[in-house]
């Protein structure tokens, strides 16, 4: 007994001292969560490492009131759906006062709801639902830039003496001209001459999304209040827009050619991004029990950790988008290969220790659809490649994110003119481009059918009534994909062998085991162009996951070893195909116990 009691007190000692090796030096602020001493396979276990994200689009999730717009009522109305896919955080993109130039990501009032999606008695109904559920509730932090209808940003264009102007960047002319060569993600440049000061003010994205100047400790400041104000709310954490660009590079120089084709990588990480991620962890996030994950738009594999790393006291996780943007040559189209995606879930995994988290996604709200991209959405595979996704994004090493409608297999919008389209992306880019004749109308609209971000934009598609049920208007905000009778939430519901009902048990699969969550991860085959297997281990739990990628039958040879065991899931059914050679018909997905 006494050698027990010994025995535990050692062990509680060495894992205090080692653990406190391991910090960084203190600042006194670190959540008192993080000093929980015992691990899994390494990691300390946390529920948003734990936790299954489903992504809502407020826009176009569902119209409570017949306006032809999505709302918070709505959302609330359909938080059963959500529960029932067995995820257990809900992200919910800008639900904010907004002039809506961007959809909600140019916000004009950072404490009132967009009157479109409802009022704050309304929020507070959706948050009590969610918690009711047991679920979670993160919210979408824009703070990169404003809209221009802001209040701060209508008092600092009104003077160079004003108050607020240090709130922005502004920056007279250079040579007549823009202060520098900074482009906007959404075409021309990223400067904008105002003409009651006569200069200039930056906007990386549109010319209504003026950025916030964050060396100024004003703004930072009312950051964090606002985050408080969310956060006293009971909100769970937040997803935070284009975080790496908050800090400019010192003298905003001028973008060197190699970085024109990706200027995210030039504007993200600038020199003041970790002191100010500190402080708003200091200031704010510290205070809570929450999650956060940064999108991570121009951020090197190399440079995650030091986002990430838990002893760092900045961000929970990051969004790569190496994995989602393999299609992707800057804006264009490129055909990707399995080896190429499988080369990057390695390349993460590795760049990526027990003191860092990652997420895993193919799709969201900028993106077309995962089952479009990624899979195949020929009537013929489509249900097969979209649950063959799934049991690949519930299985890799990461907290996985789900985009709403990805659950039914919904698929991208057959786009055949520019009047279809609402993003603001899309029609700069068409201006830039096709109106001033460098590229052909029928060529950019092919390019944007494969990548428009209205593709993921499109109203879920609920049941076979007009618009989908999405809405009693005439017409909704943007239309319903044409194959809603076909694809709709009502009929996945009653079909047992739905893609919402695979969805389903694949989440309780990654919750039968903390091997799918904290286990190793180890690709069996990277060079394999159709075959994906890998797999996850913890301890004694061992998993094995085998994806066929292709549309052709394939016999496959498990490595060396390796012998499939007890089948746990597979997407076409109808299998007790267990050993070292397998036969997999076209997009079949299995994982089995080793
Ligand atoms: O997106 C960040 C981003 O840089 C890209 O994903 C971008 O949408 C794409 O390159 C444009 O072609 C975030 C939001 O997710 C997006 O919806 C917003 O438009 C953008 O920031 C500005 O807030
Ligand atoms: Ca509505």
């Amino acid at each position: 007994m006494i050698r027990l009691i010994l025995f535990l007190l050692t062990l509680l000692c060495f894992s205090t001292v080692s653990f406190a090796e391991l910090r960084p030096p203190s600042d006194g602020t670190n959540a008192p969560s993080s000093s929980f001493p015992s691990t899994v396979n390494g990691y300390q276990p946390k529920w948003w490492k734990e936790a299954i994200v489903y992504q809502v689009y407020p826009r176009s999730f569902k119209d409570s009131n017949g306006d032809g717009i999505g709302d918070l009522k709505g959302i609330t109305s359909k938080l059963d759906y959500i529960q029932g896919l067995g995820v257990n955080v809900i992200w919910l993109s800008p639900h904010y006062d907004s002039p809506n130039a961007d959809n909600g990501y140019d916000i004009r009032n950072y404490r009132k709801v967009m009157a479109e999606f409802g009022t704050m008695a309304d929020f507070d109904e959706l948050l009590a639902g969610v918690k009711q559920r047991h679920m979670k509730l993160i919210l979408d932090l824009v703070v990169n830039h404003t809209s221009d209808e802001h209040a701060w940003f209508v008092e600092s264009r009104k003077s160079k003496d004003n108050p607020y102007r240090d709130y922005y960047i502004w920056r007279p002319a250079k040579d007549g001209n823009v202060p520098n060569n900074w482009t906007s993600f959404f075409s021309g440049s990223a400067w904008k001459l105002d003409p009651t000061t006569g200069e200039y003010y930056l906007h990386l994205f549109a010319e209504k999304q003026p950025d916030l100047n964050w060396d100024n400790p004003k703004v930072r400041n009312e950051v964090y209040d606002l985050m408080k104000f969310w956060l006293d709310k009971g909100v769970d954490g937040f997803r935070m827009d284009v975080i790496p660009f908050i800090s400019k590079r010192e003298g905003l120089p001028d973008l060197p050619p190699e970085a024109m084709a990706k200027p995210q990588y030039f504007y993200a990480m600038g020199p003041h991004l970790h002191e100010y991620l500190r402080e708003m962890n200091k200031e704010a996030l510290s205070k809570y029990d929450v999650m956060t994950v940064g999108e991570a738009f121009g951020v090197t594999l190399e440079q995650t950790p030091t986002l990430v790393d838990e002893r760092r006291d900045q961000l929970n996780m990051i969004f790569n988008f190496d994995a989602v943007r393999l299609n992707r040559d800057g804006d264009r189209w490129r055909d990707w290969t399995l080896p190429e995606l499988k080369a990057i879930y390695t390349q993460e995994n590795q760049a990526l220790d027990v003191h860092s988290w990652n997420t895993v996604f193919l799709s969201n709200h900028d993106n077309p659809r995962v089952v479009s991209a990624f899979g195949n959405d020929s009537p013929q595979y489509r249900v097969a490649s979209a649950k063959a996704l799934a049991t690949m994004l519930l299985t890799l090493k990461g907290t996985p994110f789900i985009y709403q409608g990805d659950e039914l297999g919904m698929t991208n919008y057959p786009f055949t003119s520019i009047d279809q389209f609402d993003d603001i992306a899309v029609k700069n880019a068409w201006k830039a481009m096709v109106v001033t004749n460098q590229v052909p109308a029928d060529a950019f609209l092919a390019e944007m059918r494969k990548t428009s971000r209205d593709n993921a934009r499109t109203p879920m598609q609920w049941d076979k009534s007009p618009n989908a049920g999405f809405t009693t208007a005439a017409r909704p905000w943007l239309a319903v994909n044409p194959n809603y009778l076909a694809i709709n939430a009502k009929q996945e519901l009653s079909n047992k062998g739905s893609i919402y009902h695979y969805f389903r048990d694949m989440a309780d699969v990654r919750r039968s085991s903390l091997a799918f969550v904290y286990g190793d991860y180890q690709d069996l085959d990277p060079a394999n162009p159709k075959i994906f297997a890998y797999t996850r281990v913890n301890g004694a739990e061992k998993y094995l996951v085998v994806l066929n990628f292709s549309t052709d039958a394939v016999t496959y040879q498990l490595p060396d070893g390796i012998k499939a065991g007890q089948l746990v899931i597979s997407n076409l059914g109808g299998t007790n195909e267990t050993g070292d050679t397998l036969h997999l018909k076209g997009w079949e997905a299995r994982v089995y116990k080793l």
